[in-house]
C-alpha cells in the first residue's frame, strides 16, 4: 500500500529534551501500547525496560504525523528490537498481542489497583499480592498494617483515582495562594507539574513556591500547613526534605541547605468546586459529601534555585531523566532541582530562568507545553 516514491519519513533527535512534544499525539494507538508495557515493567521493578519502552513512546510522540508503516521508521532513534515488534503488531493487526495480554493478567490488575492507592509502591503491592491480596476489599480484610500515608491512600480510594480538572486545580490554586499571602507576604506561588505544561487533567496538581529576598523562604513550609490544617484543608500531608534523584545525582545541594524541609505531599480536602448533580451514586438518605479529596504536593524553593526547581518540577518525568541524561553523558554536568555542576570546571552555574539552564546545557529552548515527551 505504500508508495516508496512518497514514503515519509521522519526524523528525530535522540534525547526527548532536543525535541519538541506536544499534547497532540498523532500515535496515541502505539504509544499506548508502549506506554502500558512501561507501566507493566516498572510496576515489576524492571527500571531498564520501562525507561526503554517510555523512550520509544517518546519518539512516536513527537512525531508529526501518524505512522502508517515499519519503513517509516527506519533511522529513528529509542526504537529497539523489542519496541520494533510491538510497532509492527499494532501496525500489522491493530493491537499488541503483548500489550493486550498483559492488561488481562490478574497480576498487572492487582498491581494497578494496589499500586493505585496513595503511599503503596511496586515493592509493597508485589508483598501483598504474594500474600494472596489482589484487591481493596482482601487488603481491608487482611491483617497488614498500613502506615499513615497508605491509610489515607485507600480512605480516598476513589476521589484520588479520579482526575482533577483545571476548575478544581484552579481552586487549589487559590486556596494555596491564601495561605502563602496569609503566611509570608510577598512569597510567590507558581503552578508546577502537568497543568504547567498544558494538561487539562492531572492526578495531583503541584505548586512551586518562594520569595523574591534568599532567605526569607526558609521554615515557610510548617506555616503554609498550619495554615491549610487549622482551617480543615488537609486530610493528609508529609513534610519532607525534597532528596528524590539528588542523593543519586551526586553535587546538587548545598550542605547548608540540609536542614530545610521543603516539600509536602498532601491529601486536600476541596470543597465542590464542580457543579452539582453530574454524580451518580444511590438515591439514599445519607447526606451528600460535599468535598473531594484531592493530592497536592507543595515545593519551597530559594530564589536562588528557583529557576533548577521550576524546571525540576515541571516535567514531564521522562523530559526530566533525559535532561539529566544530557547534562551528565554530553556536557558532563549534574542537573538537579537545586542547581547545575559544571564537573569540568568544578563549579556551579547560576541560573535565574528556565532559559539560561538549556543555554548552559546547549539546548535549544524548550516551553513547558512542548515538554510533554
Ligand atoms: P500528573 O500529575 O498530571 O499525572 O503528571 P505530572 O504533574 O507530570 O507528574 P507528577 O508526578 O506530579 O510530577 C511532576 C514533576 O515532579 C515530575 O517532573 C517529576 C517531579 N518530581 C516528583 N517527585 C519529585 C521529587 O521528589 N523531587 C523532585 N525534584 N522532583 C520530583 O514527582
Ligand atoms: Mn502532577
Ligand atoms: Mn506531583
Amino acid at each position: 500500500q505504500v508508495n516508496q516514491a512518497e514514503l515519509l519519513l521522519f526524523s528525530v533527535p535522540a534525547y526527548a529534551c532536543q525535541r519538541r512534544t506536544t499534547l497532540v499525539n498523532h500515535n496515541t494507538a502505539l504509544t499506548d501500547a508502549l506506554s502500558l508495557l512501561a507501566e507493566n515493567a516498572e510496576l515489576s521493578e524492571e527500571e531498564g525496560r520501562g525507561v526503554a519502552f517510555r523512550r520509544a513512546a517518546a519518539v512516536l510522540k513527537a512525531l508529526p504525523s501518524v505512522v502508517t508503516s515499519m519503513a517509516q521508521l527506519e533511522g529513528l532513534p529509542c526504537l529497539g528490537g523489542h519496541s520494533l515488534r510491538v510497532i509492527r503488531d499494532v501496525l500489522e493487526n491493530g493491537a499488541s498481542h503483548e500489550a493486550e495480554t498483559t492488561k488481562q493478567s490478574e497480576r498487572y490488575k492487582a498491581l494497578k489497583v494496589l499500586t493505585g492507592i496513595f503511599g503503596v509502591g511496586a515493592k509493597t503491592a508485589d508483598r501483598w499480592i504474594r500474600e494472596g491480596i489482589h484487591t481493596l476489599q482482601q487488603l481491608r480484610e487482611s491483617a497488614q498494617t498500613l502506615n499513615r500515608a497508605q491509610q489515607a491512600g485507600l480512605d480516598h480510594y476513589d476521589d484520588l483515582n479520579q482526575p482533577v480538572s483545571q476548575t478544581e486545580a484552579d481552586a487549589i490554586g487559590d486556596i494555596v495562594q491564601k495561605a502563602v499571602a496569609c503566611v509570608l507576604p510577598g512569597a510567590q506561588v507558581t503552578l508546577t507539574g502537568g497543568f504547567r505544561r498544558g494538561k487539562d487533567t492531572g492526578h495531583d496538581v503541584d505548586f512551586l513556591i518562594t520569595h523574591p529576598e534568599e532567605g526569607r523562604e526558609v521554615g515557610l513550609m510548617p506555616k503554609i500547613v498550619s495554615w491549610l490544617e487549622s482551617r480543615g484543608f488537609l486530610l493528609y500531608q508529609k513534610t519532607t526534605r525534597n532528596s528524590y534523584l539528588e542523593s543519586m545525582d551526586g553535587p546538587g545541594r548545598p550542605a547548608s541547605n540540609m536542614d530545610r524541609f521543603e516539600r509536602c505531599l498532601s491529601i486536600f480536602k476541596l470543597p465542590d468546586v464542580e457543579p452539582q448533580g453530574t454524580k451518580e451514586g444511590p438515591i439514599s438518605a445519607a447526606p451528600q459529601k460535599r468535598w473531594r479529596a484531592v493530592r497536592v504536593d507543595l515545593v519551597v524553593s530559594p530564589i536562588s534555585q528557583f529557576a533548577f526547581a521550576l524546571l525540576g518540577w515541571t516535567g514531564s518525568k521522562l523530559f526530566e531523566r533525559e535532561l539529566r541524561r544530557w547534562a551528565g553523558h554530553e556536557k558532563a554536568m549534574s542537573l538537579s532541582s537545586h542547581a547545575l555542576h559544571d564537573n569540568t570546571q568544578s563549579r556551579y552555574l547560576r541560573a535565574s530562568s528556565e532559559e539560561e539552564i538549556f543555554a548552559h546545557l546547549s539546548l535549544e529552548y524548550i516551553p513547558p507545553s512542548e515538554r510533554n515527551a
